[in-house]
């Protein structure tokens, strides 16, 4: 039998005091769903620096994705915020979930700088736009837990011809923005359509389109 064609989408545990992670309960309601010729596996992570890497390589290893698409929750931004590189240093501002907080350390020691998604981040703004969701091309990914497997990910495909992957960090959902006066929020089904967008488009995308995404600051 043909093996089936696989969407790798992580998302991760709450954390930071929040009882809910968008970036999981997206990718546990795409689990199962065929997007193109390919079926979406979601994958959980714990919000812990080492450990999420670990259950991530596994999961690689096992359903041998040709996509790959990590979710995160982004508290203060409002848009689908696709990212654009991935940088070789962990530096905390808060203890992950296990209670570590590495402050300037490498993810992979003697590893390059940064790694590029190698998603078509344009053509997936550009495609969320147009289906008049808010999105965005993001210049950082940060340096904590998501920017760790962000980083971690493309290291473990930098030689695997074919294999794709990239990063989004989602708004928080409205219920959480409730407890934080002023923070922007996107409902879980807006959320998730437009990540079905975005992999849909990353899928149907070889090339990305040379179009403007870059910011001053
Ligand atoms: N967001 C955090 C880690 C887990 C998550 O969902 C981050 O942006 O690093």
């Amino acid at each position: 039998m043909r093996r089936m064609t696989k969407i790798l989408l992580t998302g991760f545990d709450a954390f930071g005091g929040e009882d809910v992670n968008p970036s999981w309960l997206v990718a546990q309601a795409l689990h199962g769903q065929r997007i193109g010729a390919a079926t979406v596996q979601a994958q959980r992570l714990p919000c812990a620096f080492g450990l999420a890497l670990a259950v991530l390589d596994e999961a690689l290893a096992t359903h041998r994705p040709v996509l790959v698409l990590a979710l995160g929750q982004a508290a203060g931004r409002g848009d689908f915020s696709i990212e654009r590189v991935a940088i070789n240093v962990d530096d905390a501002r808060i203890a992950d979930n296990a209670g570590a907080q590495p402050i300037d350390e490498p993810v992979v020691p003697g590893a390059p700088a940064a790694y590029f998604s190698t998603l078509p981040v344009k053509a997936m703004v550009q495609a969320l736009l147009r289906a008049g969701l808010p999105a965005s091309v993001s210049q950082s990914a940060g340096t904590y837990v998501c920017n760790h497997v962000f980083f971690g990910l493309m290291h473990a495909l930098h030689r695997q011809r074919g294999r794709r992957a990239g990063f989004m960090h989602l708004p928080l959902l409205p219920e959480q923005a409730a407890r934080q006066a002023g923070q922007p929020s996107l409902p879980l089904a807006t959320q998730v359509e437009g990540v079905r967008l975005a992999l849909a488009t990353a899928l149907a995308t070889a090339a990305d389109l040379r179009i403007g995404g870059g910011a001053e600051t």
